[in-house]
């Protein structure tokens, strides 16, 4: 996870005087989002004026210490039925990509898993993910484009139950607050799973590319608002992205992520820890 953007911002800087602008500039733009940027050069101020570069790195990492937990926490399937997550989010941010890797990860850890094709808007989506269960050996429930993805997920639930399935993955369209038809259905998936099992969907996580910035955390709020989410995938971390979106997220909505997508292979994927996300994002 080659993302260490105050490794690389430092290496600029190093040699030569900096001021306090500067490096409030440098922490903006690291995606870190503006409170967290004050919050740190406040801190910095209380220990050394001019400023010295040498203290950005310790206190950047003590204040990312205290947003995140130590670990994501573990997913225990409940008896006698599914636990059930849905991947959100926008187009293109590695749902799919992601739904498989994570279906992948509870079979590698000994689970049954189950995958649903609830994106049945966008063309190819959904021989995208039965691709992605043919190649890892996990059946992938589907139904027809233009089906209605809440039934989908609500007879996948029901099937899942019946057959002693511990887990159900469902990948989902994506879509753009400003389609209020698409989201209206993505609130009908939620609300169907839960009529099923009151603590179903266990998880909603929101899919978030990590090359994309602030606009990270408007998707965010508005995923929120509508399903509640329980967290977040940070993909797509082996590119650009610098990771800072998770920090602006977890500190204005207090969703932190779970899982991170370093790649495109089904193993570029692991379970969110602290001590090495703050190691690698700084
Ligand atoms: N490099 C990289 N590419 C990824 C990652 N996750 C997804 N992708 C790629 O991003 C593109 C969009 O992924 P997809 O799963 O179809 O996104 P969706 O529209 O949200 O379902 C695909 O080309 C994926 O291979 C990741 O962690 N790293
Ligand atoms: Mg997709």
């Amino acid at each position: 996870m080659p993302f260490g953007f105050l490794k690389s911002l430092l290496h600029k800087i190093s040699g030569r005087s900096v001021n306090w602008e500067e490096i409030e500039d440098m922490l903006i733009q690291a995606d870190l989002g503006p409170t967290m940027a004050l919050d740190i050069v406040k801190s910095l101020k209380k220990r050394s004026s001019p400023p010295s570069s040498e203290d950005i790195m310790p206190v950047t990492r003590d204040h990312l210490a205290h947003l995140f937990p130590p670990i994501a926490p573990e997913w225990k399937p409940p008896i006698g039925r599914p636990y059930v997550a849905l991947l959100v989010g926008v187009n293109g941010t590695g749902k799919t990509t992601s739904a498989a890797k994570l279906a992948y990860f509870l079979k590698q850890k000994g689970y049954s898993v189950l995958l649903v094709a609830a994106d049945t808007f966008r063309a190819a989506a959904i021989e995208q993910l039965q691709t992605w269960g043919t190649r890892l050996g996990i059946e992938v429930i589907h139904s027809q484009y233009g089906s209605d993805a809440a039934s989908l997920c609500y007879d996948a639930y029901n099937s899942a139950k019946g057959r002693g399935i511990q887990f159900l993955i469902c990948d989902t369209a994506g879509r753009l607050h400003t389609k209020a038809n698409l989201m209206q259905e993505l609130s009908k998936v939620s609300r169907l799973l839960g009529k099923q099992d009151p603590e179903a969907p266990h998880q909603k996580l929101l899919v978030v590319d990590a090359t994309t910035g602030v606009n990270g955390l408007v998707q965010a709020k508005e995923f929120h608002q509508l399903v509640g989410l329980t967290g977040i995938i940070l993909t797509k971390l082996d590119g650009s992205g610098k990771g800072g979106i998770a920090v602006a997220i977890s500190q204005q909505l207090g969703i932190t992520p779970q899982f991170l997508g370093t790649g495109e292979k089904p193993t570029d994927f692991e379970g969110f820890n602290r001590e090495r996300f703050v190691a690698e994002m700084i």
